[in-house]
């Protein structure tokens, strides 16, 4: 590296984790020597002002990783399949935010207060897990670590902004039209070119991302095989519904834990989240204390309440897990796994 830091592209600059990933990277004072900001040939030319330094957005190609040393991909799927490798053949290191390589086996999944360690293992490319799982994992590691977990079962209530600026736009668009007494045509919703759309705008949506054969969406199976991977433990048994909702920013959870340990009291698991990183405890019903997506929005912590024992199963608990989709979901995920790769010296194979 030089003295002031890496070379750094930004893949799908443009779009809603892009932006994120600007406003992490600079809120962090990231060592930064070159930027490099990509998206399609759309957006090529665009400005985008980072740290008072005005910025032209460059279309992606193979050759835009020439000596780039970080390279952070939020640009979807098939961006990362074709590009990803292109940068890794050119020293790069890939933190990648889609679900293209995240159940690889080849490539690590990390929450860094989960599972840093696996960094170290890398190819080239790290995946950052699918935002939903991130700050359930977030939030489980301190309670499997003090005293076990066998089951998971979450359902949960999630922002439209984890579907790009398309669907906030779409989001926006119809409230205001439905508010009019005027109809809007949805087009985005649940899943930008499926063959049906639903509107959103005063709505619940029960399906993120397309079904698969077994009967769940793609966002359920995400949240069941990643937490087991970023857990490393392939026996935690889960389940998920994923339901879309009309808020902008963060996503919220119900989860139902099981523990191994007999007698652990709702206390001793709100001691434990209240000690762990990036988590933030916020149960106090007394005084109606607990987070919501509006409270989180714009924070970078996992915030925890409602903690509570199951009525029926001694080894039950239920929580209520908030988070901003687009930082710890995203782009702040992704920047702490940049952060790690440097300060453990872990860039290089
Ligand atoms: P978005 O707002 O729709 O933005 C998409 C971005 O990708 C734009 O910058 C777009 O550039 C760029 N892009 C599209 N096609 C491209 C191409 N062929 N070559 C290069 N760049 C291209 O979407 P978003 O919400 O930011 O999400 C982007 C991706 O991040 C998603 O597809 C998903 O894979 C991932 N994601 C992950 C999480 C997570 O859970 N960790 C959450 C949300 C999203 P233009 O301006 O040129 O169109
Ligand atoms: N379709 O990174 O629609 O796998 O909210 C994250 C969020 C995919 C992902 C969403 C999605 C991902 C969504």
């Amino acid at each position: 590296m030089t003295t002031q830091g890496y070379n750094v592209a930004v893949v799908g600059a443009t779009g809603a984790v892009g932006e994120k990933m600007l406003e992490t990277l600079e809120k962090k004072n990231f060592p930064i020597n070159e930027l490099h900001l990509l998206s399609s040939k759309r957006s090529a030319g665009k400005e985008i002002t980072f740290k008072g330094t005005a910025y032209t957005v460059k279309e992606a190609t193979p050759e835009s990783f020439e000596n780039i040393q970080i390279a952070l991909f939020s640009a979807g799927g098939s961006v990362s399949k074709a590009l990803a490798h292109e940068a890794v053949k050119r020293g790069a290191v890939v933190v990648d935010n889609t679900s293209a390589f995240r159940m690889d086996p080849e490539v690590p999944l990390v929450v860094p207060e989960v599972n840093e360690e696996d960094i170290a293992k890398h190819n080239g490319i790290i995946a950052n897990p699918n935002c939903s799982t991130i700050q359930m994992v977030a939030a489980l590691k301190p309670i499997q670590e003090q005293f076990g977990l066998s089951r998971v079962i979450v359902s949960t209530y999630q922002a439209v902004s984890g579907a790009g600026t398309k669907a906030v736009n779409e989001l926006q668009e119809q409230s205001k039209a439905f508010l009019d007494g005027e109809e809007l045509e949805p087009e985005i919703l649940p899943v930008s070119g499926e063959k049906k759309h639903y509107p959103i705008a005063f709505n619940a949506l029960p399906q993120i991302d397309v079904f698969q054969e077994n009967g769940y969406t793609f966002e359920e199976m995400k949240m069941i095989n990643e937490t087991k991977k970023i857990m490393h433990d392939s026996s935690i048994k889960v389940a998920a519904t994923c339901v879309r909702l009309p808020f902008f920013t963060s996503h919220a959870e119900s989860v139902y834990v099981e523990v191994n340990n007999d007698n652990v009291t709702v206390e001793q698991i709100q001691e434990a989240i209240k000690n762990a990183a990036g988590v933030v405890l916020e149960d106090d019903t007394e005084n109606q204390v607990y987070p919501t997506p509006l409270s989180a929005a714009g924070k970078p912590d996992v915030f925890v309440g409602r903690v509570r024992k199951d009525l029926d199963n001694s080894k039950g608990f239920h929580l209520w897990v908030v988070s901003d989709n687009l930082l710890k979901g995203a782009a702040w995920n992704s920047v702490q796994i940049a952060e790690s790769l440097i300060k453990n010296n872990w860039l290089q194979k």
